[in-house]
């Protein structure tokens, strides 16, 4: 146990050093020989050499993609699982009903037996990474064993990765066990396994980035999120975003939006023409570790080094950032390919695809050409709004928080939560329609509690109590905002145009949390009054777009809340008093108004 900036770091004891751990796995899993990763770029060049001779990688067309590559997934392993992703902690109750839950007991006799002779013929990777800053005291190490090469490939992108944390967790610094295979790739031997109390992760039987890559989802989030809980932070699935006005002054926004709904556009937004002077900066599109500072702000770091991107629908007008970073040095994942060998996707404007994401001619009757989730995989610095504050120890102080879903209907534009237990109640009510990135079916409304439904690693009645004794600790809190990017009209046609255009909502919560604009008054919270404060200067909306986007219908309220309400029942009695408080005042709103 040690403290660190006020933060009383708790790992568990380890009696096994880290290559004691290895010889154990290697014996289990009998790999044909074992390489320690150094993050060397004559690595790189070794790896990426045995990948293109295996088929692991196909190269694209060096002249317009340099130094890019394709990979193909296992047609049936393209998404995160979250049926067989568990938490193994000690007390079932711990878990939640947020979580598959499986006694660790139960869950080392599984890995034993999946993992046992699992890399014959294989080599098996030893991946030593940190996820947050090198010299930050937030950050935290880890240790990724794979037999996958993509994986290696990716860790390299998404984090910093090599010799230097090796050499530091030999002497003696904490770090996250990571155990992956790929099995044999069948989804009846696919498991992704958690062990908070043990800070260790297993995997086996999937290659897809949010399964295999640990350092992300399984690591920062499901078991940071525990650790957090116990040291007295938050890890949380947010973009982390600067936004400079004209007169030079950055400030911070952290946004949660559930998978596939924008984060990454959000992340990377170039303001529009009518915004003269306006600058943004990307810190982070997917995670933020939040640590209460000195001076009582909230203060996040990105633990990721790359990003991890969805592609379809990224092009020069959508994400012009995004489009221009992945020209070079990109890994993509099941995209389709033309036939002059450039990497193709739905939404990208030009070309033909020539080779589906499978491999096979394309045909539209076998559906898209690319795959809804196929991903890109590029080192941060690529991005051109890549804000220099990524790499600051202590990270970026937060002005506000955003929650926001993919709501067709009910949700307007923008509001504000009254105060801190409502805006964690506007969290815990977050609902959004499913998409790719996990697999099941897509387009289903359903409840996503700050984004954190498929990543929180302990039960959701412990963690919104985390989320209200924040308010004690932290003397200059964030204030909390919903924004709905995608509400639709009668005819199914968007209200919003949303990408740039959404830093006119931004401008909108940046003069709310400086207390110059005054908004109006309503039983959700505060919304924005359209025609005064809120600028819609140049910009023409379909008729009767406004009153429904900055509109509240009570009737429709009414049925989400009491739709909250039951979806809270199952997590009694460990809801907060506070969240239960707020919500019946809403209600009560609601309810009198009608
Ligand atoms: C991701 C996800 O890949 O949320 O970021 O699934
Ligand atoms: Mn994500």
């Amino acid at each position: 146990m040690s403290f660190i900036c006020g933060v009383q770091r708790i790992m568990p004891e380890r009696t096994q050093t880290l290559s004691q751990w290895v010889d154990a796995v290697a014996q289990l899993a009998q790999p044909e020989r074992i390489q320690w990763c150094n993050g060397s770029e004559a690595e790189w060049e070794v790896l990426s050499r045995e990948m293109l001779a295996q088929g692991e990688m196909l190269p694209l067309n060096p002249k317009t993609y340099p130094h890019c590559y394709l990979h193909r997934s296992d047609p049936t392993d393209v998404a995160r699982v979250e049926q067989v992703t568990y938490i193994c902690s000690p007390q079932k109750d711990d878990a939640g009903p947020n979580n598959n839950w499986m006694s660790p007991k139960d869950a080392h006799s599984l890995y034993e037996r999946l993992f046992s002779g699992c890399m014959r013929n294989r080599t098996l990777y030893v991946v030593p990474y940190c996820m947050g800053p090198l010299d930050s005291p937030w950050s935290q190490l880890g240790v990724e064993i794979t037999d996958s090469r993509y994986v290696v490939a990716n860790m390299r992108l998404m984090t910093r990765m090599g010799e230097t944390i090796q050499k530091r967790i030999q002497a003696g610094e904490p770090f996250v066990r990571g155990q992956h295979s790929l099995g044999d790739l069948s989804p009846d031997h696919r498991y992704i396994l958690h062990y908070p109390a043990e800070n260790l992760i297993q995997s086996i039987g999937s290659g897809y980035g949010g399964n295999a890559l640990l350092g992300k989802k399984c690591h920062a989030l499901r078991i940071a999120s525990w650790n957090a809980r116990q040291e007295g932070w938050l890890a949380e699935h947010m973009l982390i975003v600067g936004v400079e006005n004209p007169e030079g002054q950055i400030y911070y926004l952290a946004a949660a939006f559930p998978s596939s709904c924008g984060k990454t556009n959000l992340a990377m937004l170039v303001p529009p023409p009518s915004f003269p002077g306006w600058k943004v900066w990307t810190v982070g599109d997917d995670i933020a570790w939040m640590h209460v500072g000195h001076d009582g702000r909230l203060w996040a770091i990105n633990p990721e080094a790359g990003y991890f991107g969805v592609v379809p629908g990224t092009n020069a007008t959508t994400n012009p950032n995004a489009f221009r970073m992945i020209q070079r040095d990109t890994i993509f994942t099941n995209v389709a390919v033309t036939s002059d060998g450039e990497p193709w996707w739905e939404g990208l404007s030009f070309g033909t695809p020539a080779i589906d994401w499978r491999g096979r001619p394309y045909d539209p009757v076998n559906g898209p050409a690319a795959h809804p989730n196929s991903r890109f995989t590029t080192r941060a610095e690529q991005n051109p709004a890549w804000s220099k504050h990524s790499m600051d120890p202590m990270g970026v102080p937060i002005t506000a928080i955003l929650f926001g879903g993919r709501r067709a209907h009910v949700a307007p534009l923008v509001y504000e939560a009254k105060n801190w237990a409502h805006g964690v109640l506007t969290g815990c009510a977050l609902a959004s329609e499913t998409t790719a990135a996990a697999s099941g079916k897509t387009g289903v409304v359903r409840r996503d509690p700050m984004a954190m439904l498929p990543f929180c690693g302990y039960h959701f009645g412990d963690y919104w109590r985390h989320w209200i004794n924040l308010r004690d600790r932290v003397s200059q809190l964030p204030r909390i905002f919903h924004v709905n990017w995608f509400r639709q009209g009668k005819d199914g046609k968007f209200l919003w145009p949303g990408y740039g255009e959404n830093l006119r909502v931004i401008q909108w919560i940046l003069e709310r949390c400086e207390n110059r604009i005054t908004a109006q008054d309503s039983p959700i919270g505060y919304l924005p009054t359209p025609g005064s404060d809120f600028n819609l200067k140049g910009l023409t909306l379909d008729q009767g777009a406004l009153g429904e986007l900055f509109g509240v219908d009570r009737k429709d309220w009414i049925d989400e809340f009491e739709n909250l309400e039951s979806f809270l029942l199952d997590y009694e009695p460990r809801v907060p008093i506070e969240l239960k408080e707020a919500l019946q005042r809403v209600q009560r709103e609601l309810s009198s108004q009608s």
